[in-house]
């Protein structure tokens, strides 16, 4: 039986008349995302039709979810909300801290003896609040809830940008910073602007090498890290059809590293096989009556120009497999064009690393597709020549490819099984013997690259492809490999071509487990204390931020301007720094460590404005918190882009940043800002940028008529006397003022009790 099957048989009992109503409202056919987005408006208030990309909107989400690295702060937080329990299902998932090392075993072992004290905690406020908890070694967050968790029709948020995974069983699936996650948690509404609509036709068959990866990496070649913000992209069309779900799945989870708000498809057979296959045939059934509001309306799909405010097109039987990278995952680069670039842009050749796994591609599916290119290395006698490491994406998918001998097929490449985590993916990789800066190529079915990610080597190059992909490439050790035209020699000197890659997109078998790793949360957790020691450098309870004085903000220094890209993994960087998540001082000993400093283009360098001095950018700013000086941050396009880590927002403000001002935010991260007590702001004129200075002071004119839809004004004072007005946007509704003068969202419920 599916977890929550009374809450989705009653969704469904009601969707078809909220949808009627909604019709009526906005007066014609409805794209499957409005579908879903008007049927979950809070207290199902169908009253008035939305302005896409200017209204906000508050939502009623069916469910909640969050990673270890995430939940930390995200429970510290709803602890200070004064709630015996959480007021919709929400469920907790381990999985961020595991390091990948020696294999899944000792790692697993290890990573409980590390993080014990975090784990522990999890576990019992959990329990204490009636939240499902996914034990260390159960699977990644985004794959456990594919299998569990998600459903057609429903919307769920989650503390963790890949949330948006869960598209691929035709979800809106959002991802959150904790902030966000708590007010869901604590019985509220949960407000997002009403998304721009994006639909993406995907017209032919997949064939060959090309699989569902390649759809996104040509998607996030069309759109760019930027191109989707605010939108969600709805995929149609034969091609749609045509993918299994956990490949629509793998789709719909990189639509985050275009920026999208979140990404869907339509339930189709897909879908339904992969329910069945999962144990949920309950959630097939109670879908049946309401098939058709499970997915757009057909004359939708038929003009998609008269619906959506873009929309693009794919023609699956022409698209060729694609390597995305290095350092950003839109640079896209078909495989048969990779000798070229490579070589121009002197990208290393050799592969170090091939690694299969993480949220984006560790299903049984993309374990079997891969499987395939390695049994026909044994076959033909080819030697591997790229070291390869692998992470199932949950216990299910990894005890059952055991049983069927997927496993095995690995191993006898003399591959390292990780445990059933991100691993590698966040940093979480004990990459033995490697120099730290030594220029090389790895390859991953990962979704993001970002410099240092991996192996906080900011000269690896890792580029994203599909777990297929990743398998030939490892075998030849080529960067420039393409095994459509290419062949490789083995041991007796033989030209080897491989075949293209067949696999089960669900096991034939059906899917087996013995221990998936799963707590249910007992009926009643009010007894259970929630201890945090007080020396404890891995937790640390919260103290509630400052409220804004009322006083325009004058004097104020830079503290940085970041130089161009400017991620959550610059802001605050994961890999070993993971193990702070739950203590805030410590973890703003890495604020903005990453972020290159456009002034002398050093990363971690920024000038003391006092004594002059250039120094580590937490100890300048600690420097400016204890003499009382305010602070800003600058910024570029796409600032925040990347995780919904809310860290990035906590750090500089517990550190005493009071604004942050970019030409562009990524969304989760400007709504982190604005949740803790920020100002998040964006220069009128882009060009504004280049006038701030590093030695000039800030003087927020207008600050005391802070409103709604009125910019405000910064006077900027040069070093030579010279000033000069400079006019900033914000996005801030009323609601979100009242959070920034409370000093924080948080407050704001806490003041309501
Ligand atoms: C990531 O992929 O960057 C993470 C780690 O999963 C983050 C969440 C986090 O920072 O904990 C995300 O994608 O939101
Ligand atoms: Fe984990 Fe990587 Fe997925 Fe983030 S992107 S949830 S780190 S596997």
């Amino acid at each position: 039986m599916a977890f929550d099957i009374d809450v989705i048989r009653t969704l469904y009992s009601e969707m078809s008349s909220r949808i009627e109503d909604a019709k009526k409202v906005i007066g014609k056919p409805l794209t499957l995302s409005e579908k879903i987005l008007y049927s979950h408006l809070w207290k199902n208030d169908i009253s008035i039709p939305y302005k896409r990309g200017v209204d906000y909107v508050d939502f009623g989400p069916d469910r909640v979810t969050c990673q270890d690295a995430t939940a930390q702060m995200a429970l510290l937080q709803f602890m200070q909300a004064g709630k015996q329990k959480v007021a919709v299902p929400t469920t907790v998932h381990c999985d961020h801290l595991i390091l990948a090392q020696s294999g899944a075993k000792k790692d697993l072992k290890q990573a409980n003896k590390v993080s014990s004290e975090v784990f522990d905690f999890l576990e019992s406020t959990s329990k204490k609040y009636g939240i499902g908890f996914w034990k260390p070694g159960a699977g990644i967050i985004h794959q456990v809830v594919l299998e569990n968790y998600a459903f057609p029709g429903g919307m769920m948020i989650g503390t963790d940008s890949h949330t948006v995974n869960a598209g691929g069983l035709g979800m809106v699936a959002i991802g959150v910073g904790g902030a966000d996650a708590v007010d869901v948690m604590a019985g509220m509404p949960w407000e997002l602007k009403f998304p721009k609509l994006i639909g993406v036709h995907l017209k032919g068959n997949l064939n060959g090498w090309s699989s569902a990866k390649d759809v996104i990496l040509k998607v996030a070649g069309i759109l760019t890290v930027k191109g989707g913000t605010g939108a969600i992209i709805e995929y149609f069309g034969e091609g749609a059809k045509s993918l299994s779900c956990t490949g629509k799945g793998t789709i719909c989870n990189m639509g985050a590293e275009v920026g999208a708000t979140t990404s869907i498809f339509g339930y189709d057979e897909s879908m339904e096989r992969y329910l069945n296959s999962t144990g949920r045939n309950d959630i097939v059934k109670a879908a049946e009556g309401i098939k058709h509001h499970l997915t757009a309306d057909p004359e939708v799909y038929s003009e998609p120009e008269e619906y959506f405010d873009q929309v693009i097109e794919i023609n699956l039987d022409e698209l060729s497999p694609h390597l995305n990278g290095p350092f950003t995952p839109d640079l896209a680069t078909p495989v048969s064009e990779m000798k070229e670039k490579a070589l121009k842009e002197k990208w290393p050749l050799d592969v170090d690393w091939g690694l299969i796994g993480s949220c984006t591609n560790s299903s049984y599916e993309d374990l079997s597709r891969a499987a395939s290119i390695a049994v026909q290395a044994k076959k033909n006698k080819l030697k591997i020549k790229s070291k390869l490491g692998i992470n199932p994406g949950s216990e299910q998918v990894r005890y059952t490819a055991e049983r069927d001998g997927l496993i095995e097929i690995f191993e006898d490449l003399e591959s390292k099984i990780f445990t059933n985590a991100c691993g590698p993916c966040i940093g979480q990789w004990s990459r033995e013997g490697e120099d730290n800066n030594k220029k090389n190529s790895i390859v991953h079915s990962f979704n993001r690259n970002f410099a240092k990610r991996n192996d906080g080597n900011p000269n690896t190059h890792a580029f994203v492809s599909s777990p297929e992909m990743v398998m030939a490439i490892a075998l030849s050790g080529r960067l420039d490999f393409n095994p459509i035209t290419d062949t490789l020699t083995n041991s007796e000197n033989k030209e080897i071509k491989l075949d293209p890659p067949i696999g089960d997109e669900l096991p034939k078998n059906g899917f087996s487990v013995e221990e998936n790793g799963y707590v249910e949360p007992p009926e009643d957790g009010s007894a259970i204390e929630i201890k945090v020691k007080e020396d404890s450098q891995r937790l640390q309870l919260l103290e509630p931020f400052k409220p804004w004085d009322g006083e325009n903000i004058s004097n104020a220094r830079l503290l940085i301007k970041a130089h161009g890209k400017c991620t959550t993994d610059h802001i605050s960087m994961a890999g070993p720094w993971l193990r702070f998540r739950g203590h805030l001082d410590n973890i703003s000993d890495n604020c903005l460590i990453g972020a290159v400093n456009a002034f002398n283009m050093k990363t971690n360098s920024v000038k003391n404005l006092v004594t002059g001095d250039y120094g580590p950018v937490p100890e300048t700013q600690r420097f400016y918190k204890k003499n009382n000086i305010d602070t800003i941050v600058v910024g570029d396009h796409n600032y925040g882009e990347g995780s919904s880590r809310e860290h990035a927002a906590m750090e500089p403000r517990h550190l005493g940043v009071k604004v942050v001002i970019v030409k562009s935010f990524a969304r989760i991260h400007e709504t982190n800002l604005k949740k803790q007590g920020m100002l998040a702001l964006t220069f009128d004129n882009e060009s504004d940028y280049d006038k701030i200075q590093e030695d000039d002071l800030f003087n927020f004119i207008d600050l005391i008529k802070f409103s709604k839809g009125n910019p405000l004004s910064l006077e900027v004072v040069h070093n030579d006397g010279s000033k000069e007005i400079i006019k900033l946007n914000h996005t801030f509704n009323n609601q979100q003022i009242e959070w920034f003068k409370n000093g924080s969202a948080l407050n704001l419920i806490k003041s309501d009790e």
